[in-house]
């Protein structure tokens, strides 16, 4: 590319960004009855679930649909003071990686688990991007359960899209780096000494526990987005890649040179043959697999060493490119599985390919050459049609029920609809501002639920009050049941919304769990009646084994810890009844509060610095006495000789 176009390039980009963000208001766009249509009456319930990722903010947000009412934050690969995840005893090992703990991750992509191709409601699966790792949430707890990290990856973007019965998530690098040779090379020997990996993670379908069944080695693209075929093309799974000039500096000029990039298109099916003919060689970087015990409620991590590696040189049939203009972004497949559709953010026109078509060009090797032993298919061949003057920066594209698709468009900031078949464009909706990912209920899958489209924007501005330089990012709500969307309202999220998946409530609301049973909690310190609280000298070590009730903790009032021990708080909340958890703070302690559910057991570590009274008290108003749920613990000199006793009423 000559300087000019360069040049013209960047122009395009950023103007494409100031008119977004220039346009003021949306009054025109809102009808009279918008109100009423996102309306949800006190002590209704919404009709679905919204799962959004956190962004930056390495969690997960939950909100319910249409009302856009924030129903909670899942923790997932960040500590969260506010309920004690990552924080308590239980909870820190959901964080350990290759690297040490790491208390933060960059969360982008949740993806619900499916069956036959639609949201079934058991789990819903999270990529980290930063630290390569891929979370499994159980919905009927709403938490965190498992965290698997990828070896021999980095930038954990194209994840965890799940096949048509969650039988493989998968993981793809977006950041090619040394794997198989010397890991010391220098940057400018990229081309010969880095690649990409793409992992298929299998999914145990009783457990649902994840594990790497076997990586695959490719060229060192830039891997973007996934999305795995379903229907007819179910035994796929399809990867953008950009970067395809292998470039390794300035990469917004350098990686925005070819006219074409590819997607990889994947057969899953063929790489568990090639699995059971032992066709994969074994590697060995070290990653980490961390999962919640739910009788003993304590995560534990496990330090795996091992990995399959298949290479497409000896696994013909295995992978083949897709030419696709120009930087893809994302791919998505349409509800019967048989269009594939892939968003060049620099294109000019949204490709979309024909399930059919690739099928054929690959029996009748309709080839334009290959790289690295990865045939590339004919573009003519596998294309179906183009939607031609779509609008500008198209990113990723959903389907509704009605057999139109909805794609959204970065620098034209704008959500334009189409139709499958004849690539018409027929409607479009100014967004505010700049759109990423989009989300139709069920958009990704065999039977879209339709009714809405979530823009999810990355630029606010001026959609709400002002909040300094630093603003939440804005989501908008669209009813698509008409020919012409219509807005509905704007909402804020937490940290940046990359993408959301929604399901109906009816699936999820009647398995939500409200509490956890006393009697199945196996916890190795908890203590299920006031009879049995003590606490335990272990040479610099003390455990208190304590309970709260409403309201009191049992002990309440603990001597004896001197200067320098390590105190642990195992707090187990008696309660059985739904919504009565308690919370646990001590003064000074540099960690966090803990919250603990009905019939949990989560432990406060506390190193006392210095002698004193120290009160301790519950943080959640459980009842009417909650400021009288309080207690006392004190900290005598090293050399002291106060006796380790504890009591409640004296007793
Ligand atoms: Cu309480």
């Amino acid at each position: 590319m000559n300087t000019i176009l360069k040049t013209s390039l960047s122009t395009l980009l950023l103007a494409g960004l100031a008119v977004g963000c220039t346009q003021k208001g949306n009054k025109s766009v809102v009808d009279g009855d918008a109100a009423s249509q996102v309306y949800v009456e006190p002590g209704q319930y919404d009709d679905y679930y919204m799962f959004t990722s956190g962004g930056f903010s390495g969690q997960v947000g939950v909100y319910g649909l249409p009302s856009c009412r924030l129903l909670k934050v899942l923790p997932v690969f960040s500590q969260n003071p506010e309920n004690g995840y990552g924080y308590s005893e239980e909870t820190k090992p959901m964080l350990m990686t290759s690297h040490g703990f790491i208390p933060w991750g960059d969360a982008h992509h949740p993806a619900l688990s499916k069956t036959d191709g639609d949201a079934d409601g058991r789990w819903l699966f999270i990529n980290e991007n930063n630290t390569p790792r891929i979370a499994r949430i159980d919905l009927t707890t709403f938490t965190t359960t498992e965290i698997i990290e990828i070896p021999n990856s980095a930038g954990n973007h194209p994840s965890p899209y799940p096949t048509e019965n969650t039988e493989y998530l998968v993981a793809g690098t977006r950041f090619s780096v040394p794997i198989t040779g010397n890991k010391d090379v220098p940057i400018s020997t990229y081309k010969e000494n880095f690649q990409g990996a793409i992992s298929l993670i299998k999914v145990d379908q009783e457990s649902g526990e994840m594990n790497l069944a076997t990586q695959i080695l490719v060229p060192p693209f830039d891997f973007d987005k996934n999305r795995a075929g379903k229907g007819v093309s179910r035994d796929w799974t399809f990867f953008t890649c950009y970067n395809t000039e292998e470039s390794f500096t300035m990469k917004e000029v350098h990686a925005s040179q070819n006219d074409k990039d590819y997607i990889l298109a994947v057969n899953w099916k063929k790489a568990e043959e090639y699995l059971a003919a032992g066709k994969a060689t074994e590697m060995n970087s070290v990653y980490y697999h961390n999962i919640m015990d739910e009788h003993t409620q304590t995560a534990k991590s496990e330090v795996l060493n091992t990995q399959k590696i298949l290479n497409p040189k000896d696994c013909p049939g295995l992978v083949y490119f897709i030419p696709c203009p120009k930087s893809p972004h994302g791919v998505d497949v349409s509800p019967t599985g048989e269009y594939i559709v892939a968003s060049g953010k620099l294109a000019a026109l949204i490709p979309v390919f024909s399930y059919e078509k690739m099928a054929k060009a690959i029996e009748e090797k309709q080839f334009d050459g290959d790289i690295d032993g990865i045939p590339v298919l004919k573009y003519e061949a596998v294309l179906a049609g183009e939607v031609e003057k779509p609008g500008l920066g198209p990113l990723h594209t959903e389907f509704d029920d009605q057999g139109y698709a909805y794609t959204s468009m970065f620098l034209s900031s704008e959500i334009v609809k189409w139709k499958l078949g004849t690539w018409e464009v027929v409607d479009r909706m100014p967004v505010y501002y700049s759109i990423g990912h989009l989300m139709v209920p069920g958009g990704d899958s065999k039977n879209p639920y339709g009714k809405y489209v979530i823009a999810l924007n990355k630029i606010t501005k001026d959609r709400y009050l002002p909040t300094g330089p630093e603003l939440t990012q804005s989501a908008q709500l669209i009813d698509i049941t008409g020919q012409k969307m219509k807005m509905l309202m704007d909402f804020p999220t937490i940290g940046e919304p990359h993408y959301a998946q929604a399901i109906s409530a009816e699936l999820l609301m009647e398995k939500s769990l409200k509490i956890f049973k006393l009697e199945d909690n196996h916890h190795p310190y908890a203590t299920k009646t006031e009879a049995e609280t003590k606490v335990v000298r272990e040479g610099k070590e003390v455990h208190v084994y304590m309970t709260m009730i409403r309201s009191h903790s049992a002990p309440d009032n603990i001597e004896g810890i001197k200067v320098g021990d390590i105190v642990y708080f195992h707090v187990t909340n008696l309660e059985q009844d739904w919504d009565v958890p308690h919370g646990f703070a001590i003064k000074g302690a540099n960690n966090s509060e803990l919250l603990i559910m009905p019939g949990e057991t989560r432990t406060l570590k506390w190193e006392p610095k210095d002698v004193g009274v120290y009160p301790f008290y519950c943080t959640d108003f459980c009842s009417a006495l909650h400021q009288e749920m309080q207690g006392y613990a004190r900290v005598s000199p090293a050399n002291s000789n106060v006796e380790l006793s504890w009591s409640l009423d004296g007793k």
